[in-house]
C-alpha cells in the first residue's frame, strides 16, 4: 500500500547553487547527500516532514554526473524544474508486482538501490499520464539517520 509522499525529485544543473535557493528561500536544511552512480546523480533529500507511517517527505534535489543519464538527458531537453515523484510504501516489491498486473510498465525486473539505503523502482511515465513515478521502500533507520 502506497502510504506517503515519499519525495519530489528536482533536476537542476547546480546542486550547491539550489541547496543555498531552499535553504535561503525557505529554510529547508540538508537531511542528506550522496552521489548514486548506477543512478548517475548526486542528490541532496530535504525533509519536510515525518508521516505517520514512520517515514518521512523529502524534496530530492538532483544534479546528473553524466550527460548520458536519465537526469543529465531530460535536463538537457527540458531545463530545470520536477522530474520525478515518488510514492512511499513498506512493500515496493508486492506493490510494483501489483502494478505490473495492471498493465502499467515497471522499468526494473528487481528493486535497485535509492537514497539512504532505500530500495526503489520507477513505472514509465508515459503509462503514468506524463509523469516519471517511483516507488520507495525506506532502509529501517532512514527517518533518523543521516
Ligand atoms: C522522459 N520522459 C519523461 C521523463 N523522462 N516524461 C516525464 N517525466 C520524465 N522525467 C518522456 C520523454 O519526454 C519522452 O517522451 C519519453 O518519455 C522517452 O524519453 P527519452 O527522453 O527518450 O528517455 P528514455 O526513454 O531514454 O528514458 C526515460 C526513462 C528514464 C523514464 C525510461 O528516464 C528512466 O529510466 N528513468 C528512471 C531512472 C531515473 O529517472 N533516475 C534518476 C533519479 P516523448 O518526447 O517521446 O513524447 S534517481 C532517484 O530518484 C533516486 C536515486 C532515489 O529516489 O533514491
Ligand atoms: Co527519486
Amino acid at each position: 500500500m502506497l502510504t506517503r509522499i515519499d519525495h519530489i525529485g528536482i533536476a537542476c544543473f547546480d546542486l550547491d547553487k539550489t541547496v543555498e535557493f531552499y535553504r535561503a528561500t525557505y529554510g529547508f536544511e540538508v537531511f542528506h547527500t550522496e552521489v548514486n552512480e548506477e543512478q548517475g546523480v548526486r542528490e541532496a533529500m530535504l525533509k519536510i516532514n515525518e508521516t505517520s507511517d514512520g517515514g518521512a517527505s523529502y524534496l530530492q534535489l538532483l544534479e546528473p554526473t553524466r550527460e548520458d543519464s536519465a537526469v543529465g538527458k531530460w535536463l538537457a531537453k527540458n531545463g530545470e524544474g520536477v522530474h520525478h515523484i515518488a510514492f512511499g510504501t513498506a512493500d515496493v516489491d508486492g506493490d510494483s508486482e501489483a502494478i505490473r498486473d495492471k498493465g502499467v510498465r515497471v522499468l526494473y525486473d528487481q528493486p535497485r538501490t535509492g537514497s539512504m539505503g532505500s530500495r526503489i523502482t520507477f513505472l514509465h511515465p508515459k503509462d503514468c499520464h506524463g509523469v516519471l513515478t517511483e516507488l520507495v521502500t525506506a532502509a529501517p533507520s532512514a527517518a533518523t539517520d543521516h
